[in-house]
Formats: C-alpha cells, structure tokens, sequence
C-alpha cells in the first residue's frame, strides 16, 4: 500500500515537473521562423532575477533596445530584469552588441550558453530582431524563471520591404492606438507603416498653411451602414493628427526600426480636401467631405495652376514631417468625367498636344502628365513617389516606385520597365476581406474571402521575371482600408493573425515555408497577441474542413482537420458538440439536410459550423453554357450543386457564381431517371449595386440529352432602385415528371435599365443553388 502511494506521488512530481518545464521552456520556433537555429548540447541558460541585459557604454540607441527587451521580460516574468553599461558578474548575462559584418543591416545572431545570452546585429536593427525572436520565443505562461536552450540563431530578412498600411480617413483612430498598432508590427519584424492619411472621407494631417483641411476636412456629418444601401448613421465623424503628434509617432516607430511612408492620395480620392478648398476641383463645388464608400467622380483639377502650387506646399510641410526616403502619392481610382468636361482641363490637353492614343485615352495621359509634375515636385524636395499601379497609365512618371494592387500584372510591368514594386494584390493581401468563410458571425466586411492560408499562400516574386529584373521586387505589403473597421478593435482583428503570414513570407527564406508549421508556431504567437491586448481571429486554430464534390459518384464529402491533428467531436443534428460528440475518423457525406458542428478536443480556435441542404440534384454533374464571370466563378458549375446556400452577409465568399451580362443556362445530368416536381433557386438582388434578380426561368426535360422539352416557364419583374441586398427565392413547382436531363435557363436583364446610375453597363445574376425536389 505504502509503495503504492509513493509510486502515485513519484508520478504527479515527474508529470508537474515536466509541465513545469514547458511552463518556462523558451522554443525560437518563432514567427517569422528564423533563417538558422542550431540547438547545442549544452546546459540551457537560465533567465531569473539576476540576469541582467548589459549594452554598449554610452549608447543611448542600445539602451532603448535593452529597456525594450526588459520591458518585456519584465511583464511576462512579474519581475525587473535589470540593465546595465557593464555586467556585474560573470555569468547570467544578456549582453547586446552590433558587431556583426553582415550586408544585410537587418542581420543578427543570438547565442546562448548556460552561462550568458549574446545578441549581435549587423546594426541596431538587427539587435531589435533579436529581441522580437528571444520574446517571441517565451511561453506566455512563464513565471519566476525562464529556461533558454542553448544554441546559436542566425537570422536576417528575405525582402526588405515588409510593410503595412492603415486607412485613418474612412474611420479615424486616435495617435495611442496608432502607437499600439506600430508595436504589433514591430512584433512580427515589419519595417514599414504605410499611413494612408486623406481620402475622400477625411482628411487627417495638419497642415498649417491650409487650415481648412482639417477644420473641414477631417469631419464628416454621417456615415453610410453597410455596404450599398440608403442607411446612415447621421453621427460625426472626424479627427486628425497635428504635426506634433505626426512627429512623435514618427519617432516612436523609428526607435522599432519601422519607417512611415505618408500617402497623400491624388488626384482622385480627393474629396475632403475639395470640401475645404472648393476652388481646387473642376466644378468649383461645392462638395462635402465623402459619408459613403466607392469612388467619387471630383478630383483635382488637372487644368488649373493653382492646385499644383496648392500640392507643393502640402508636399513641402509632408516631406518635413516624414525622414522616409518615400512619398506615396496615390494615383488610385481617379475617374476622369470631370476632367472631360472642365474647360481648363481642356485647355491643358490642348495646350500638351495630348492625342488619344490605341493603348491610352486622353484622361490616362492627362493623369500621367499630373503625377510625372507631382514626382518632379517631390523629387525636388529630395524624395521619391509610390504610386498605385493605376499610375502606370498614360505611361509611368520616371522614377516612381509602384505598388501593384489590382493584381500583379502592374507589378510585373514595372518591374520589367526597370522601376521598382511593393506587392499588394488584393485577392491575398487586402485584410479588408473576411478571414473567415462563417460570414455570419464575423465583422461585416467589404466581401471577399482570404483566409490566413490564402494569405500565408502568397508569393511575392513574380515567376515571370527574369533573375535581373526580380530585384526590383522589393517587398510586399497587407493592407487595413477601414470602410467596414469602425472601431480599433475591429482593426487588430483583421490584422491578427493574417499580416504575420506575411510577416514570415517576407522574412523567411521561401523554401522553409511549410503552412501547418507555420500554424502550430502562430498558436504560440497568438498567445503574445492576447498577453499583449491585440483582438486576433482564432479561426484557424480550430477545425478545418475541405469539401470534396464527386459529380462521379454523387456524394458531398466533407473532410475535417486541424492543424495539430487534436482529435474533432462532431454533430449533424445542431447540437453543439462536446469531447462525448461522435470523433471524427472518416469523411462526413452529406445525406439529409445537415448542420455540421465541429470542435477541436484540444479547445483551440472556433467552433466549426456548417450548413448544408440536401436535393435530387446534389454533385450531379452539371455543365453551363455560359461562363461565369472570372471574379465570380470560384468552384464553376459545381457551386450551383454543392449543398451550400449563401449567406445575406456576402456574396463574395465561394458559395455563389456571377453572371455578368449573360443567362445561367445549366444541364444538371441526373444519372437515372428521376421523378422531379420543383425548381428552387434564390437570387442575390441589390440594386443600388448591379445585381439583379432573373427576368426568367425556363426549366426543361429530356431523356436522352437532346431533345428537350419545356415544362416550366414564368417572368418576373425587374426589380426597382435602391434595393439593399437582399435574397429573392424562386420557387417553380410542375407536376411530377420522370426525367434524366434538366435544363434550367435563368434569364438575365443583362443590362442595367436607364435609371441605374451605371446605366448600359452589365448587370449580374448572382445564384448559390438549383435545388431540384
Ligand atoms: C480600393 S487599393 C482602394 C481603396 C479602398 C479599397 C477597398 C486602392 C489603391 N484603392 O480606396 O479602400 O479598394 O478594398
């Protein structure tokens, strides 16, 4: 009996110590992963109250670095680590140099001996990247001491731009919150804050010769809820930064080696500071500071001498204010209607000899002529242009920079042309998207999907470039634009986790990357995010599921994971599951109308829930006449028989195609023959956008693939203005028919009637499902 006790006792003391020690075990496998880690044999060092970080004699930027790390240090262990010009003993030291001969002034390495730490950068940088590994590296649960295996760490960047930016004028945040902001991209090794500062929704940085910027220009009377509907907030809006609060922030990131690019964005997007200053726009006004989201048709005028020296001046208090060697200048969404019919616009076109040309119109060149003035101005005070790779049109200004966005084709035009590019395609890296595929429970976006996977999936160096031409390739960016981010909340959230899946794709050499990796390392990661008071998604440290449709053997199954391999409990029946659910082993094939609700035995991450509705016609193979549009075609004809049903939220995320001036005409293959006696298929409608309900459904049936015969056919009216989104059911029932083949043709409008404000231009037929009963 006695044995057995000791026994007992002897196996709780070996199970607490071992949990102990992974309480306080440091791991380097951190995010971004570092290019080299060398675990040696030796005794770990052992970081406690009397270690101390020791920096260069006299240097003051060393001793921000030491208070940094034991500022951090400090927090997670509940007790001072102490710094110092020299050490005091022997051993328990961290001692921090720049000393190491490295081309890459971002370079480091760390080692670590039982008896002391070393950090050597190739520069200050480089010793603020040892510090983001060493307090990326501690368990968040670590008290009293901290175990540093020992090792040798050699690290330094892939890219050298590793940026993001964040929008302030569709939503103002204040100077703090900006400062925070900055801290968590210091965390992940990003070097650039791109600091999108005016729009047209306000305008957010002092300038002292032109009060009214911000007076007017920085506040809003409403703002528009949702995404094209007539509903506002009628709430003021507004904020700025004074120059004094620019010069702080400035200085505040330079200390974590982040450099802030200001944009000024022109000649579009130019609104509140048209409000302002009325005279700078082609029609004089008057205008009001932007309350909805979209492009605005005012821009600067391109004809008039005064909004040039209006600029210069503006640049001159900018170029100030901010040590970036870069200015980023806009360029993006500028429509040109107003410049057509300005008369001093006219003038300055006939005066250039402007001509259109096949490749450019005369508003691409009269943009063109705009910025090449504008980088000639800003060249002159000693800085370079970015530009949005709209300002590749008309042909590019000679030394811009190029920030390619709307895909990266701009990028790899520039590239070839000898200019340098920043990465930014939308589809990976646009963090306005949802992250999310359960639409409805996250914060309303602007719409698309981009997953961390998605984002984790990007390559920022375009294969078609020669070896040559690759180096102008300097980077990649996320960005924030905060449409739909109305509190700072909402912004860290849409940040975290996905900006650090580019934050290790800009760092770490690419062959290393591996995504599960990558996942287990962010866990931990997100552990710092939470100590530190970061809203982040856990979205991907829970279940995942990939859908297979066998339009061969007729059956949805669905797969789930997650990346740890946690064993999953699941339902079918809506209960919410719990560890006695049924554990997932194989594939779920979906049979009835089913909710899958799934959850990790380890409670990592969100509760997965999926909705599916069963029909006659589900993974049926199906073929369409008409194509898809390419941005809405996502699974093709599949989709319309997958089981998934949109959500109101968004029909941007998969489970819907787009037709873009054309019907959806489907042949569904039922394999045998089938009784059917009903037809159901929703609509997206939203008429202040340019989506459309069917005019017309047609169904017909066949035997053999041929001969068709009608057994349906009714029309709808077209759906009036101003309607919100919303979802329109189709619900075409006939008397029972035994049939193979099903036709079904839904019929657009086509075209946008004459009271859309789009008018002539396509319209869309967004459908999610031919449900066939
Ligand atoms: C396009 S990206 C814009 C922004 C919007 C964004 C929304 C770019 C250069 N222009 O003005 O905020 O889309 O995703």
């Amino acid at each position: 009996m006695y044995k057995y006790f000791t026994s007992i006792i002897f196996t709780i003391l070996i199970i607490s110590c071992v949990q102990d020690k992974d309480f306080r075990l440091a791991d380097y496998n951190v995010v971004p992963l570092p290019q080299e880690i060398k675990l040696t044999e030796g005794d770990p060092f052992i970081l406690n109250k009397s270690t101390k970080i020791v920096y260069q004699k006299e240097n003051n930027s060393h001793r921000i670095l030491a208070e940094f790390l034991s500022k951090d240090l400090s927090d997670i262990t509940g007790y001072t680590i102490n710094i110092g010009e020299s050490a005091s003993t022997l051993t328990n030291n961290i001692f921090l140099k720049n000393t190491l001969e490295n081309e890459n002034k971002e370079s480091y390495t760390l080692s670590i001996n039982k008896d002391n730490m070393t950090i050597d950068g190739s520069s200050e940088a480089g010793i603020f990247y040892a510090i983001q590994t060493l307090r990326k590296s501690i368990p968040t649960s670590a008290k009293d001491y901290i175990e540093f295996p020992a090792g040798e760490i050699k690290d330094f960047p892939y890219y050298k731009h590793r940026g993001a930016s964040l929008d302030v004028s569709r939503h103002f945040f204040s100077a703090d919150f900006v400062k925070k902001h900055i801290d968590v991209l210091a965390l992940c090794n990003m070097n650039v804050f791109h600091w999108h500062l005016t729009d047209d929704q306000g305008w957010r940085i002092e300038i002292k010769k032109y009060p009214k910027l911000t007076e007017i220009g920085s506040q809003r009377d409403s703002t528009i809820i949702g995404r094209h509907t007539a509903t506002f907030d009628h709430t003021p809006h507004g904020g700025y930064y004074t120059q004094d609060e620019i010069k702080d922030i400035v200085a505040y990131a330079a200390q974590r080696h982040i450099t802030v690019i200001p944009e000024i964005d022109l000649p579009g997007h130019m609104l509140a500071a048209l409000a302002s200053y009325p005279e700078l726009g082609c029609t004089g006004g008057p205008y009001i500071v932007g309350s909805e989201w979209g492009i605005y048709e005012d821009a600067l005028c391109a004809g008039n001498e005064d909004v040039f020296s209006f600029l210069d001046n503006v640049f001159s208090e900018v170029a100030e204010l901010f040590p970036s060697q870069y200015i980023h200048i806009g360029g993006d969404e500028c429509l040109k209607n107003r410049w057509m019919e300005c008369p001093k616009c006219k003038n300055r076109i006939k005066e250039l000899g402007l001509h259109e040309t096949k490749e450019h119109s005369l508003g691409e060149q009269l943009q063109s002529y705009f910025i090449a003035r504008v980088e000639k101005m800003i060249n002159a005070k000693g800085k370079q242009i970015i530009g949005w790779d709209e300002i590749l049109e008309g042909g590019i200004a000679p030394n811009a920079t190029i920030m390619s966005w709307r895909g990266t084709e701009g990028g790899i035009y520039a590239a070839n042309k000898g200019h340098d590019v920043i990465m930014t395609p939308e589809a990976y890296l646009y963090l306005d998207y949802y992250q999310s595929p359960d639409v409805d429970k996250e914060p309303f976006t602007f719409g698309w999907l981009t997953d961390l996977k998605k984002v984790y999936s990007y390559n920022p160096m375009p294969s078609e470039l020669n070896a040559d031409n690759k180096k102008h390739i300097l980077g990649a960016q996320v960005n924030i634009w905060s449409e739909y981010m109305p509190t700072s909340k909402n912004v860290e959230y849409m940040l975290l986790p996905r900006m650090a899946a580019l934050a290790e794709t800009l760092w770490t050499n690419p062959e290393k990357k591996d995504y599960n990796n990558f996942v287990s390392r962010l866990y931990n990661l997100s552990k710092h995010f939470d100590r530190l008071g970061y809203e982040n998604c856990k979205q991907a440290y829970g279940v995942q599921d990939s859908i297979v449709i066998d339009t061969t053997m007729n059956e949805i199954k669905v797969y789930l994971s997650t990346f740890d391999n946690s064993p999953i409990y699941y339902t079918t029946n809506g209960e919410e599951p719990t560890n006695k659910s049924t554990l997932y082993n194989t594939p779920i094939t979906i049979n009835n109308d089913m909710t899958i609700k799934a959850i990790s035995g380890k409670n990592k991450g969100n509760p997965y829930t999926k909705k599916f509705v069963s029909h006659k016609a589900i993974a049926k193979p199906i073929q369409l006449k008409h194509e898809p549009a390419s941005r809405y075609s996502f699974n093709g004809a599949t989709t319309l028989v997958d089981g998934q049903l949109g959500a109101i939220t968004s029909y941007r995320t998969g489970t819907r195609i787009g037709f873009l001036g054309t019907d959806m005409e489907a042949i569904i293959d039922m394999k045998n023959e089938t009784e059917i006696s009903s037809v159901v298929i929703n609509c997206f409608v939203n008429t202040r956008g340019d989506l459309f309900k069917m005019k017309r459904l047609t169904i017909l049936t066949s035997d053999n693939g041929k001969d068709y015969k009608q057994i349906y056919n009714d029309t709808y009216p077209i759906p009036g203005k101003d309607i919100s989104p919303m979802i329109v059911g189709i619900d075409a029932k006939f008397p029972p028919i035994k049939t193979r083949y099903i036709k079904v043709i839904a019929e657009s409008i086509k075209v946008l009637p004459d009271w859309h404000k789009k008018k002539g231009q396509k319209a869309y037929l967004m459908l999610d499902e031919i449900k066939v009963y």
